[in-house]
């Protein structure tokens, strides 16, 4: 394959596989591991995939009876998300451990030559899984910072946003999508369920500069500060739409495609809004900043947030350049 060719756009249809083959040789000194686990993560999403669309059928709907580490009520399907992605990372022997949403500690996969650490939300908006509405898979990849062979440490996971390798999210909604950046692009990935193949149906997504969508939930506008509230005003006075799914990438990935902002707050009730900095909000930054959009979490971009814990939280305004300017002209 010539160098020319591996930088010219590839045609939608083209399968995942080659896709990521294709662009590894981008990369000069990729010896295939991230291929590997970018691989590893599309076959969780597959099998989970099927497991959504006949949650209904086989009684795996529903609460789990057990709380996670935010005091969430964990539906079944979280439970079961977990445990796939855990199992598919740990098979592909690139990953040396996970955190994820459902998990209090760090979940050690036994793989000391991994080169990378994934942080992810196996299923956000479990609210909405009962309910037959879009629900979604968020991670992010880091490299290790520990050595090699040996033990990760806290090192690995409080690395800032900015130092992903790649993230991404996998969206179950009226089709699945996997839309994912390794920090040249992003692209969108259809799943074909009958030949069992994620296929390039969204090359090169960009973000449009400004839109007229904003997404938010106004039953909490009380408990918002002044400058927020502020800014839903401004958006409704320039008769902005309003919506807002409940599921986070669901609200991403339509702003992502038609513009738009999605905001979570800090508020009276939750002064550190409710989305989590390592395995919710640094992904969808860096796929948005990769975009042609911008993050923030008010004060400074998201992925220049400073980690000090594991299940952190941070207020989250990410969507169109033009509409976080607008809002942080607020602050
Ligand atoms: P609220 C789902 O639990 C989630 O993490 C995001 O997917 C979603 O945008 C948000 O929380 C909804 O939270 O407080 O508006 O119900």
């Amino acid at each position: 394959m010539t160098e020319q060719s591996t930088k010219l756009a590839l045609p939608v249809g083209v399968a995942l596989d080659r896709f990521i083959k294709r662009k590894q040789e981008d990369f000069p000194y990729a010896s295939g591991e991230l291929s590997q686990l970018l691989r590893d993560i599309a076959l969780a999403g597959k099998i989970i995939n099927g497991e959504i669309r006949r949650s209904g059928l086989e009684g795996i709907e529903g609460p789990y009876g057990t709380d996670n580490v935010h005091g969430e009520k964990q539906q079944k399907l979280d439970v079961i998300a977990n445990i796939r992605f855990q199992r598919a990372l740990k098979n592909g022997g690139e990953v040396s451990a996970i955190i994820s949403e459902e998990e209090d500690k760090v979940i050690n996969l036994d793989c000391p030559n991994g080169k990378y650490i994934v942080a992810m939300d196996p299923l956000d908006g479990s609210s909405n899984i009962d309910v037959n509405v879009s629900i979604g898979t968020i991670f992010s990849i880091y490299r290790r910072e520990s050595t090699i062979g040996t033990d990760v440490d806290d090192r690995d996971f409080m690395q800032k946003g900015r130092s992903q390798v790649a993230a991404g999210y996998i969206l179950y909604g009226s089709s699945t999508m996997l839309v994912y950046t390794t920090g040249r692009g992003v692209n969108g990935f259809t799943y074909e369920p009958s030949l069992g193949e994620f296929f390039l149906s969204h090359p090169n997504i960009r973000m449009p500069e400004s839109g007229n969508i904003y997404s938010v939930n106004e039953g909490y506008l009380d408990y918002f500060d002044q400058s927020d509230r502020d800014f839903i005003q401004d958006c409704r006075d320039k008769g902005f739409t309003a919506r807002y799914i409940g599921s986070l990438v669901a609200d991403f990935h339509r702003n992502l495609m038609k513009g738009g902002i999605y905001m979570y707050p800090s508020n009276k009730k939750s002064p550190e809004g409710k989305l989590r900095l390592l395995y919710e909000c640094n992904a969808l930054a860096f796929i948005a900043e990769q975009a042609g959009g911008a993050a923030t979490d008010g004060f400074q971009p998201t992925l220049d947030i400073d980690p000090s814990s594991l299940h952190q939280r941070a207020p989250l305004y990410i969507g169109s350049k033009n509409l976080v300017e607008s809002l942080l002209s607020f602050k």
